[in-house]
């Protein structure tokens, strides 16, 4: 059967060079046990949609405009461990008010179009995640500084198929310089 709904996010993709650096650390000495998320999957989420109506997919892409928000620089450093989700991730440090802004422009830009993204239980902690369904093994205190620019943002499709869960790049919006 076709699928008429489409699960859906925005977040900041993730250049490959950091990606393959986070691939490492999963392997290596990894601080968490359990299923580690696949090296195209990483991200940093800035909103979650949850399901939308295929067909409704571009008038969302129509109501979003590039903010006026300069290109900039996040930094990668906390591990995390997000106990009710079973979640092991490294948290955002500096960098994280820019991504609120662009999160609010992205909110702004949909609501006036009467798109809506779900109540959250949690303030916005941004992140990227490297293991689910897992459990914290060694010491989460030290420090990492992992450091990427984030230029753009995007809408992603979370598809699930037979190989798991592979999440897709729809749109994505520049940051101006
Ligand atoms: O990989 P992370 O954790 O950054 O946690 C989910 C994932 O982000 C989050 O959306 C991203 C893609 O699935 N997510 C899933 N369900 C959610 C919900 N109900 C959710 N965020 C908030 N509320």
């Amino acid at each position: 059967s076709v699928k008429n709904k489409a699960r859906l996010f925005f977040a900041i993709d993730i250049p490959q060079n950091i990606k393959n650096q986070l691939e490492k650390m999963q392997q290596k000495n990894p601080v968490f046990t359990g299923r580690a998320v696949k090296v195209h999957n990483f991200h940093i989420t800035l909103q979650f949609l949850g399901s939308l109506d295929r067909q409704k997919i571009p008038d969302l892409i129509d109501t979003i405009d590039s903010p006026g928000i300069k290109p900039f620089s996040l930094t990668l450093e906390r591990y995390a461990y997000y106990p009710k989700a079973e979640v092991g991730c490294i948290e955002v440090i500096q960098g994280k008010d820019q991504l609120k802004e662009v999160r609010k422009h992205i909110n702004q830009s949909i609501a006036q179009e009467g798109f809506f993204a779900p109540k959250e239980k949690h303030g916005f902690r941004p992140h990227v995640t490297l293991f689910r369904e897992c459990q914290p093994v060694s010491d989460l205190q030290q420090l990492l500084n992992i450091e990427l620019k984030a230029e753009r943002f995007c809408l992603m499709e979370s598809v699930q198929n037979e190989k798991g869960v592979y999440y897709e790049v729809l749109e994505e919006w520049p940051l101006y310089q």
